[in-house]
This record gives C-alpha cells, sequence and structure tokens, in this order.
C-alpha cells in the first residue's frame, strides 16, 4: 500500500481549517488512492477547539486517513511533514497598523521558517494562506535556509476562482467555460485579474463581454473587493471557498496542467515579465505533476503592466515593512 502523504495544517481549529481538513481527509487534494496523515497544528488557546475537530475527523472513519497528530509544539507539527499549509496567522485588529501587523506575523513565520527548514521531509512544499500571505511567506522562505526556493508557494487561486465566476456570470455561459484567468501581484485589493488574456468559451474575454470599461471599473475592484462582501453577508470571513482554492492549488502544482490553461500561483520571482526578483508574487503557472513553471510568452498590455506593477510596489513595501520589524 503507499505511504501516507503528511500533510501540516496551522490553524487548523480555525474557519478555513474546519473547511480544509475534511476535504484532505477524504481524498479529494491528493486523490482517492492516497493515504494521508494530517498534523494538525494550533496556539494553545485553539487547543481545546482543535481536540474537537479532531474528534469529528475520527468520527468520519475517512478510509484513507492513518493518523492525526495535535499539537502547539512547531517542532512536532513540521516533523516529516511533505506539504506544510500555513493558515493561521494574527488578524489586523483595529487600530493595527498594517506595519504592526507584518511585523507580528514577520516573527511567526521566521519561526515557522526554521521549524520546517529543521523537520520537514526532504520533499516538503508549502503553501501560504494567512495574511499577509505573500509576505509571510517570503519571510518563512528566507529563514529555511535548507529548502528550495521553488517549493514556497502563497495564495491567489481564490482569487482567480471569483474572477471566473464574475466573467462566466457576466456572460451568462457556464464557469468551466472560462480559462486562463491569471491574478498578478499580491493577495490583497490591488491583486489585477487579467481579463485581457482570459478567454470566454476559446475567444477573449474583452470580446465575447465587449464592454473594457465594465472589466476595469466593475470587474476588477468587484474581484478586490469580494472578500470584504462576504463578510458583510455572511458576518464571517470566506471559509469554504477559501478551503477549496487550497486544495485547487495544491491539485494544480501537482497533477499536469491542460495544455493551454494555466492558474494564480504566488512563488518566488526571479524577474519574469518585468516583476521585480526577490517577492512573492502571483504569476501564470503551470505544472507536469512533479515540476511547475512560469508561462511564457503572455502578452501584458500598457493598463495590464501598470496594474501589475503597483501591486507589486505594495509588495516590495511590506517587504521592506516586515523586514524592519523582525
Ligand atoms: P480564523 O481566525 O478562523 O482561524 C485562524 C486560526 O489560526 C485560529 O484557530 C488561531 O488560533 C490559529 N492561529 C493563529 N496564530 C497561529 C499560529 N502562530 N500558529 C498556529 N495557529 C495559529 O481565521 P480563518 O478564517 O481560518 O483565516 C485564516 C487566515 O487565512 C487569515 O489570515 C485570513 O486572512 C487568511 N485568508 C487568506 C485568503 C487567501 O486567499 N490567501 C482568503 C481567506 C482568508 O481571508
Amino acid at each position: 500500500s503507499k505511504k501516507p502523504i503528511r500533510v501540516a495544517i496551522t490553524g487548523a481549529a480555525g474557519n478555513i481549517g474546519y473547511a480544509l481538513l475534511f476535504r484532505i481527509a477524504s481524498g479529494q487534494m491528493f486523490g482517492p488512492d492516497q493515504p494521508v496523515a494530517l498534523n494538525l497544528i494550533e496556539i494553545e488557546p485553539g487547543m481545546n477547539a482543535l481536540r474537537g475537530v479532531a474528534m469529528e475527523l475520527d468520527d468520519c472513519a475517512f478510509p484513507l486517513l492513518t493518523e492525526i497528530v495535535q499539537t502547539s509544539d512547531l517542532n512536532v507539527g513540521f516533523k516529516d511533514v511533505n506539504w506544510a499549509l500555513l493558515v493561521g496567522s494574527v488578524p489586523r485588529k483595529q487600530g493595527m497598523e498594517r506595519a504592526d501587523l507584518l511585523g507580528i506575523n514577520g516573527k511567526i513565520f521566521v519561526g515557522q521558517g526554521k521549524a520546517i527548514n529543521d523537520n520537514a521531509a526532504a520533499d516538503v512544499r508549502i503553501l501560504v494562506v494567512g495574511n499577509p500571505c505573500n509576505t509571510n511567506c517570503l519571510i518563512a522562505q528566507k529563514h529555511a535556509p535548507k529548502i528550495p526556493a521553488e517549493r514556497w508557494f502563497a495564495m491567489t487561486r481564490l482569487d482567480e476562482n471569483r474572477a471566473k465566476t464574475q466573467l462566466a456570470q457576466k456572460a451568462s455561459v457556464p464557469v468551466k467555460d472560462i480559462a486562463n484567468l491569471c491574478v498578478w501581484g499580491n493577495h490583497s485589493p490591488t491583486m489585477f485579474p487579467d481579463f485581457y488574456n482570459a478567454k470566454i468559451s476559446g475567444k477573449p474575454a474583452l470580446d465575447v463581454i465587449g464592454d473594457e470599461t465594465w472589466l476595469k471599473d466593475t470587474f476588477v475592484p468587484k474581484v478586490g473587493k469580494r472578500g470584504a462582501e462576504i463578510i458583510a453577508a455572511r458576518g464571517a470571513s470566506s471559509a469554504a471557498s477559501a478551503a477549496n482554492a487550497v486544495v485547487d492549488t495544491v491539485v494544480s502544482l501537482t497533477t499536469k496542467t491542460a495544455p493551454s490553461e494555466f492558474h494564480s500561483v504566488c512563488v518566488l520571482s526571479s524577474g519574469e515579465y518585468g516583476v521585480p526578483e526577490g517577492i512573492i508574487t502571483s504569476l501564470p503557472i503551470k505544472s507536469d505533476g512533479e515540476k511547475w513553471e512560469v508561462v511564457k510568452g503572455v502578452q501584458l498590455t500598457d493598463y495590464a503592466k501598470e496594474q501589475i506593477a503597483k501591486s507589486n510596489q505594495e509588495l516590495l513595501d511590506e517587504r521592506e515593512m516586515a523586514l524592519a520589524a523582525l
């Protein structure tokens, strides 16, 4: 029988954790024949709730779930993990400056980076979800010298999925007919969902929608502010859709991407498309099932380049603030 894939999830007792764990344990992340072991990591105040979540996992009797580890000790939590999903982080509270938030989380992600470096399996891959996810990912990566830089990811797939649905609804087509929707930049309201390269039923989205003003002035801000819209309606932030995007991201990185498709993943930039080097920024990515690469030859309009540059400038500023606060 197959060796289980060991997955660490931080913030496992939180909202996203509650929507995510059951999907991993049921086989939706690594497939119906792949056993999984879950290393659930929480801070001390979350450990009680975590015990409850673990009991529920037990009560699902998932055939693929071989083991559940519950811990607040990072060295235990990241021991031998093949994937680390870093979901927990400290949310921004009223009166907290952006720099404070970057500083607090920066310190947390230094510790997590070191613990992953020292304990994880040789093939570990890391996806950061906890915000500010791009900069948190960069800080952790910088503190894990043993782990190749291409194993670090941050999540913009929820933004991609949101953008696809907005285009599908506008064009009155099923969402499966939308392709090549790359979100560029930071996972923040400055990200740019590139509608110019998006395809609707194989045709350029711009031709099908026929309204560039709507795309620029309604679609882009709608995607950027979708998180806030969900909070206003639900009284809590996106959880099931965020967990779904985590599953989608890992599936996209571990299976072969369809020939002309690509997906949005934040990776360490090495200067592709004129993006500054050394930031974790969202780019169009495809995978052969093992290795991923940045898709080449995507044409960017001047407007797109301007928007992407603004979002990447925000990442440079975040990096500076986070490093200054360490
Ligand atoms: P919750 O507050 O429900 O859960 C977070 C959990 O993390 C809590 O149980 C808390 O005890 C735990 N935690 C905090 N610090 C920790 C640490 N240092 N180590 C381990 N656990 C820790 O938040 P939830 O709704 O689950 O969201 C989690 C994170 O995802 C937030 O930072 C949120 O901003 C971010 N999001 C990122 C998205 C993305 O697309 N990249 C979208 C959804 C979400 O907003």
